[in-house]
């Protein structure tokens, strides 16, 4: 066995040390997402619930000599701090995958970085869906890095779900959207549209804000003047609390729906009781109602983090296992993990499991091929799940 060209113990960028394992080969699994600021709920999630795949990997034993360090790093949210994290984890020689981002508009920076050296990059979070089938996703895809996957479905999914559920099951037929002109917020508030026009919805009103304010008097009084049945949000939850609260202070009691970024508790304790009837659609089925997404939430509170799993944790932890899947083939023969970094990528297209969140595995652009969300509503202070269905 060739020890001494192989990884270094420790390395150079100071992973944490997760699980026992008997290996002496350092192999690290990288984190970008923002574990400060105010999406940091979100962030830390991703990042204990990488952890916690890792521990287990390492405590099996199933990959031989090898030890999976995760080292996280901080990408506030931020495409410019993102893409410097990227530029760090690239870096350093015992970097196979990275976990990351939660923000689409940081994932385009980052995803070059990454290809570039050769690093899977998984997404728990990432739903715009020109991350893995370009400017035309729709009409022409085509598979931008072939580095790229994510076990969340995208916007082009969940746009036409929360349409669907509103104008069909909701019997909501007018309604104005808003969104934050970020990567996210407006690619899905436009899929959102063109399925709730097609339905037959009316968009009375189109409006945006902007993602570093808090105050949206003026936008809440030119929705109220159109008199919607609903708002539909693209964006996430530090300014969609402020804005549900603010349209039922100014008048305009009607829900506010979102996707999976304001799927956070986060939302309802920034909106208060204002936040009563508000809906919300995220990825895949409630992870408590799997038995794996049981057992992943009682693993994740015995390891004793000091954060929640939150909305992403149970993709994170399957993000993370589908790279421990892909490594179980590449690490075979490798001296060193650079050696491996281009087999990991291929290994992935392979990669097929019964993960936490339900079968885990990626189609030719690297999407996940499960298609499932739910409806979320705020009740009694907290999010009940309303509708779980695969989108057809
Ligand atoms: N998917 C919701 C928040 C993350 C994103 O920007 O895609």
């Amino acid at each position: 066995m060739a020890l001494t060209a192989c990884g270094t113990r420790g390395g150079d960028s100071g992973g944490s040390s997760d699980g026992a394992g008997s290996g002496d080969k350092v192999v690290k699994i990288g984190v970008i997402s923002p574990l400060s600021g105010d999406l940091s709920a979100l962030g830390l999630g991703i990042q204990h619930s990488v952890e916690l795949a890792a521990k287990q990997a390492n405590d099996s034993g199933d990959l031989g000599d090898w030890k999976i360090e995760v080292v996280p790093e901080d990408d506030e949210g931020k495409p410019e701090v993102g893409k410097n994290a990227a530029s760090k984890l690239a870096s350093d020689k015992d970097v196979i995958g990275v976990v990351g981002t939660l923000n689409s508009s940081v994932a385009g920076p980052v995803q070059p970085i990454l290809d570039k050296a050769k690093i899977t990059m998984v997404s728990p979070a990432n739903t715009n869906p020109t991350l893995t089938r370009g400017a035309k996703p729709a009409d022409a895809p085509e598979r931008v890095y072939d580095s790229y996957f994510r076990t969340c479905t995208t916007d082009a999914i969940q746009g036409p779900f929360a349409a669907r559920y509103l104008y069909e099951k909701a019997g909501i037929k007018e309604l104005a959207t808003v969104h934050d002109k970020k990567t996210y917020g407006q690619g899905l508030v436009d899929a959102f549209s063109a399925e709730y026009k097609k339905l037959g919805g009316k968009i009375v009103a189109a409006e945006t804000i902007n993602p570093d304010e808090d105050k949206f008097s003026a936008v809440v009084s030119s929705l109220k003047a159109k008199k919607p049945k609903a708002v539909y949000y693209g964006g996430e939850y530090p300014q969609a609390a402020p804005l549900s609260q603010q349209m039922k202070a100014g008048g305009l009691d009607v829900p506010l729906m979102g996707g999976d970024g304001i799927f956070s508790p986060e939302f309802i304790k920034l909106a208060g009781k204002d936040a009563a009837g508000d809906l919300a659609t995220s990825v895949g089925a409630p992870t408590a109602s799997l038995d794996a997404g049981k057992k992943f939430l009682d693993d994740y509170e015995a390891a004793g983090y000091s954060d929640p799993a939150e909305a992403y944790g149970a993709y994170s932890y399957d993000a993370a296992t589908a790279i421990i899947e892909a490594m179980k083939v590449s690490l075979k023969d490798a001296e060193t993990v650079e050696d491996a970094r281009q087999g990991t990528i291929d290994a992935m297209k392979d990669v097929s499991f019964d993960g936490v969140t339900g079968k885990v595995a990626f189609d030719e652009y690297g999407d996940t091929t499960t298609r499932i969300l739910t409806v979320y509503e705020v009740k009694g202070g907290a999010w009940k799940d309303v509708n779980t269905e695969e989108f057809k």
